[in-house]
């Protein structure tokens, strides 16, 4: 498994899997999730609307998997970040969950290639160098990780790429 960080638009990624960055309505909204949804047009949407008829929201650290629609990717896999207000360790176990939970759907669907962008890092406001860590540790840490050939993760603001870049050579 190689791990890749780079500084790119997400949406442009021809990868396997893209992951979301969502909120629990799975409906849309801004940041990556409003690109997502702009770009890859509204089967992406309407898969969502599915997912949603069936098992309501979506929980924090949870996710779900739906078409890319109009995107390069395959697929796009939606997980919903912790909000950071008050801190605490369970928004660290909910950051990690969103994670693995994403891995986990990969793994199920046979994708090789996927690539995360900082989830909760821009409108939910979790600590960028916490969550990097987080980030790392956890896809470092997952049990089933050399089923995944290329994960990527991909940063938009400068921030957050050189972070990782500071983070993944320890
Ligand atoms: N490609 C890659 N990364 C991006 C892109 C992009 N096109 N656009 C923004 N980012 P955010 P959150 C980065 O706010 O904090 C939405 O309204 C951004 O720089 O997209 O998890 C949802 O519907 C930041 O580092 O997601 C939820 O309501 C990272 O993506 C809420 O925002 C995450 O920022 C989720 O908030």
């Amino acid at each position: 498994m190689n791990i890749h960080i780079i500084q790119s638009d997400i949406t442009t990624l021809k990868v396997d899997a893209i992951v979301n960055a969502a909120n629990s309505s799975l409906l849309g909204g801004g940041g990556v999730d409003g690109a997502i949804h702009r770009k890859g047009g509204l089967e992406i949407l309407e898969a969502c609307k599915k997912i949603r008829a069936r098992q309501g929201k979506c929980k924090t650290g949870k996710a779900v998997i739906t078409t890319a629609g109009k995107l390069p990717s395959n697929y796009v896999i939606h997980t919903v970040g912790p909000v950071w207000n008050t801190g605490g360790k369970d928004k660290e176990k909910l950051l990690a969950n969103c994670y693995k939970n994403s891995l986990d759907l990969a793994v199920e669907n046979n994708i090789k290639s996927i690539a995360f962008p900082n989830i909760s890092t821009g409108i939910y406001r979790f600590p960028k160098k916490l969550a990097a860590e987080i980030a790392l540790k956890t896809v470092t840490a997952y049990e089933h990780i050399n089923k995944i050939d290329d994960l990527y993760f991909c940063c938009f603001d400068q921030e957050n790429f050189e972070m990782y870049q500071e983070l993944i050579k320890k």
